[in-house]
């Protein structure tokens, strides 16, 4: 039968297990989106089009895939704004799958703007349809890419929506993603190094997620006794009450950074950005770096061994090797752990039990832990101190029970992402925890949640600055001249977003915490989202990255 691309595209996205797609009009494929049923979760900018659709994909780990759609073609305003988006899914390798217009013949070199190649710099493949025919073509090719090696980014733009194609000529059947197995003897290899070594450390990265092994990854730490360090990106792919996790970052980490003779990096790029950790004195350490993808081997640091597959695989075959040789001694590996991790969180422990007003932010953290069911819920941080401490002491015990996000961070995705994971998992409490820039951000996207009766709840650390910028406690701060904004005694946010329908509440006391956070859930279950603001402290305290030397 004769149909039109945009309607093509909408069954497709359909056949592909696509529940709805997030978008800012105008994307001129949106209304055969309509027609044909895919419900559409409209954002107030661009930017957010992109990040809601990526945190989906982050959230499934890739099992089901985020599809947004945004303004293109020769009229790029909407693709100018989405491109933040786009850059941040590229850069944390997201697979998220961006439809845009694109630029019919004769129209193209009219604006300054170069969409090809911005577009080419921001995903794993970029695509035009040039001809309406190829359509199930570049869908085949785009779901293979978003579901097969490295996650990143797919950007198709669609320049004629509605140019007509014989849908029965190549009928679209839904594509399976392929996965890798490792070389046996890179296994071998990785496995007699470790046995080697007298201390060694697993560094689990968010490829552990993606492949969903943390399962395997679990049995294979406890199998050879070595502690584990996650990664922001991957926090919760280790469970965080095991006896051999160390943590994310704080002075337990770099213990075990410095002292590890070896390495055994599982699912991350070892790529030392700006959130995440360097390995000291890497050169007289022996690395083992299992990772999807040979661009990140030898890398950053020269690679004693490489294992090149999917984690999950990776993980088996490391799984059955080890069983075949032996394993590791027992050892006192877990007593040692307890003991400088429980040292390293003294500090932070004593924060999350203040009684001060205003509130210490570590007290507005453990009440989340104490309000929230850790098996049925989600917190995520924003860009600034809500992200370094709330990783540094958030108890995580599964999978994207917490995302961190962010090779860089970029402000406002918590937002974005809270609304993925109440559409991901309706039944579980989700939370974004943010400063006053992240909230800045987010202002204008309020609306979204009330619009369609999205039940999340949205955690304001209010601090009256950007505390880890100005004086805070210690000195002069790193950007002093431009951290103030206005504060808790210059506006009540609580009302602001009260007037909007949230529920809100303005808390100052400690002791108030649990409660504020009890009634704010309630509240979501209803589909009412929630804004609580917590009068706190500037108190930019919390474990740092280990920097490479
Ligand atoms: C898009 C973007 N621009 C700039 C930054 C730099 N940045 C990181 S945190 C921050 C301010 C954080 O202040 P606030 O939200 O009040 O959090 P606090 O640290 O006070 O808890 C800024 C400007 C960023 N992460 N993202
Ligand atoms: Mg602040």
């Amino acid at each position: 039968m004769t149909i039109d691309v945009a309607t093509g595209l909408a069954r497709i996205l359909k056949q592909e297990g696509v529940e709805w797609v997030s978008t800012f009009p105008v994307c001129k494929v949106n209304n055969a989106l309509g027609r044909e049923g895919v419900p559409m979760v409209m954002m107030r900018d661009d930017r957010y089009a992109v990040a809601v659709a990526d945190a989906f994909s982050r959230i499934m780990g890739g099992s089901k895939i985020g599809v947004c759609t945004f303004q293109g073609g020769v009229n790029a305003a909407g693709l100018q704004v989405a491109f933040a988006g786009m850059a941040q899914a590229f850069e944390d390798g997201s697979p998220v799958l961006c439809i845009t217009d694109g630029i019919s013949a004769g129209e193209t070199e009219n604006s300054q703007f170069d969409v090809t190649s911005a577009l080419k710099s921001v995903s794993k493949w970029y695509g035009q349809l040039d001809k309406p025919e190829r359509l199930p073509e570049f869908m085949r090719r785009a779901f293979t890419m978003l579901r097969t090696g490295r996650p990143g980014p797919v950007v198709l733009a669609i320049p004629n929506p509605e140019a007509q194609y014989d849908d029965a000529a190549d009928p679209y059947v839904p594509v399976k993603g392929s996965k890798s197995m490792p070389d046996p003897s890179d296994v071998s290899g990785a496995i007699d190094l470790l046995l080697k070594a007298e201390n060694p450390l697993i560094y689990a990265g968010e490829g552990v997620i993606y492949a969903d092994a943390s399962a395997e990854l679990k049995e294979f730490a406890e199998l050879v006794n070595t502690p584990v360090v996650s990664t922001l990106k991957a926090k919760g792919a280790f469970p965080e009450d095991n006896p051999l996790f160390v943590g994310v970052r704080g002075d337990q980490v770099n213990h075990y950074l410095d002292k590890c003779d070896l390495l055994f990096a599982i699912g991350s790029s070892l790529s030392p950005g700006r959130f995440s950790h360097g390995i000291p004195n890497a050169k007289k350490k022996t690395i083992v770096h299992c990772t999807i993808d040979e661009l990140h081997v030898n890398k950053a640091y020269p690679t004693a061994q490489a294992v090149i597959g999917d984690a999950k695989f990776s993980l088996q075959a490391l799984i059955a090797d080890v069983k075949g040789k032996g394993g590791r001694p027992a050892g006192n590996v877990a007593s040692e752990v307890k003991a400088v991790r429980d040292e390293a969180m003294t500090k932070y422990r004593e924060a999350m039990a203040s009684t001060d007003k205003p509130i210490n932010p570590y007290r507005v953290y453990a009440g989340l832990m104490e309000a929230l069911d850790p098996q049925k819920s989600f917190v995520t941080h924003e860009s600034g101190n809500t992200r370094d401490q709330l990783s540094t002491v958030y108890d995580t015990l599964v999978p994207r029970g917490f995302l961190g996000w962010g090779n860089v961070s970029s402000l406002g995705f918590s937002f974005a992402a809270t609304i993925a994971a109440k559409l991901a998992h309706p039944d579980k409490d989700c939370v974004a925890v943010t400063g006053e820039a992240g909230l800045g951000y987010m202002l204008g996207q309020l609306e979204v949640a009330l619009r369609q009766q999205i039940g999340i709840t949205v955690v304001h650390v209010s601090n009256g600055g950007f505390s880890g910028y100005g004086p805070g406690f210690w000195g002069d701060g790193h950007d002093p001249f431009t951290h103030k904004v206005l504060g808790y005694d210059d506006v009540d946010m609580s009302k602001v977003i009260g007037e909007l329908g949230y529920h809100t509440e303005r808390v100052t006391e400690p002791g108030d915490v649990v409660l504020a956070l009890k009634r704010a859930f309630e509240a979501n279950a209803s589909g009412q989202p929630a804004y609580i603001e917590f009068i706190c402290s500037q108190f930019p305290v919390y474990g740092g990255w280990v920097s490479k030397s």
